[in-house]
């Protein structure tokens, strides 16, 4: 029975835009928590916490292969943009290790969410030390940069930038409907980290349509519809997410855990997020302020990005360098 198998696609367009308005009617508190220090592992990042090695990259495939033929960014071709990379071997066993920690505390300050996860917990760079400075840690922004194909930085809007997913089997079939749905991000570089091991959950696979987004029909999947093989602890799914629809499936049993990460290219001004993406998962008030802030941080030039951030910039160059394109 294969409708038993589809999963409902996420609210686009104008559902988009009802879900904004429920989200800020529903009250503050359920929304967000501020978890405090109690959250934080206090662990600091360490660059020994990557994997050595040129590249962690296994599968990939680019933009182009994934049907588009236009670039969605000016400043690299749609050759050279990942579409959908799985990555093992990015982080080391102690990096995986202290990652698992940290998003394991952070889940206290976890709220629930009615659409894919279960709970979740957003901006975890400003709860967690380690996540923070990870993020900041030019190794492995570089890492991340080789998997995109460009450089890059975290991304700018503070909410969407590190979320942590804890996903459960859904307890109703109507929750169930609500789980492991088909979207796109509303950011374009995303590092979807797996922090649960395989023996401790069902169900929960990370899969994508492997075609352009005005080709997706959810009616249709039998086709384009795959399913990432990414399942050990540590191991990553890169996409470019604004442009990949893709889902976790709903488990069946156990638990799941996982960091998403969303970066920028500092040398392009073009963010595809949409003030009605991130409202619908913050509400409107809450978004407005961060917004035309975050719409003045995409003007500032890439050089005083990477001055922000207290790392020397990333150069198109130096991705070329030492790339190592695994078949
Ligand atoms: O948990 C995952 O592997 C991905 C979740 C996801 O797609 C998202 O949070 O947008
Ligand atoms: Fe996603």
């Amino acid at each position: 029975m294969r409708r038993e198998r589809e999963l409902p696609v996420f609210a686009q367009g104008v559902a988009r835009l009802k879900l904004a308005l429920q989200a800020s009617l529903s009250p503050a508190s359920t929304r967000w928590k501020h978890p405090g220090a109690l959250l934080d592992t206090l662990q600091h990042w360490s660059d020994g916490y990557l994997q050595d090695g040129p590249s962690a990259s296994g599968y990939r495939r680019s933009l182009s292969e994934f049907g588009y033929t236009a670039s969605p960014l000016e400043v690299a071709t749609s050759e050279q943009l990942t579409a959908l990379a799985q990555v093992s071997g990015l982080f080391s066993d102690q990096g995986v290790m202290q990652l698992r920690r940290a998003c394991y505390q952070l889940e206290a300050g976890s709220t629930g969410s009615d659409w894919i996860i279960s709970n979740r917990t957003r901006s975890a760079t400003e709860s967690s030390t380690l996540i923070r400075e990870m993020m900041g840690s030019r190794a492995f922004l570089l890492a991340v940069s080789r998997i995109a194909g460009v450089p890059l930085v975290p991304h700018p809007f503070t909410r969407a930038r590190s979320q942590v997913n804890y996903f459960y089997p859904p307890q109703t079939l109507d929750a169930k409907a609500q789980l492991g749905m088909w979207h796109t991000d509303g950011t374009s570089f995303v590092l979807n980290i797996l922090l649960s091991d395989p023996s401790e959950y069902e169900g929960g696979e990370f899969v994508y349509f492997d075609g352009p987004i005005d080709r997706f029909d959810v009616g249709d999947l039998r086709a384009r519809a795959r399913t990432s093989s990414v399942s050990a602890c540590g191991d990553a799914v890169y996409i470019y997410g604004s442009r990949v629809f893709h889902g976790v499936r709903p488990l069946t049993a156990g638990r799941r855990m996982s960091l998403v990460l969303s970066f920028h290219c500092p040398y392009s001004t073009v963010d595809v997020n949409k003030f009605w993406h991130l409202a619908s998962d913050d509400g409107v008030l809450t978004t407005i302020r961060p917004w035309f802030q975050f719409k003045r941080d995409l003007t500032v030039p890439a050089q005083e990005q990477y001055r922000r951030l207290g790392i020397e910039p990333i150069t198109f160059a130096e991705l070329a360098s030492g790339h190592n394109d695994s078949p």
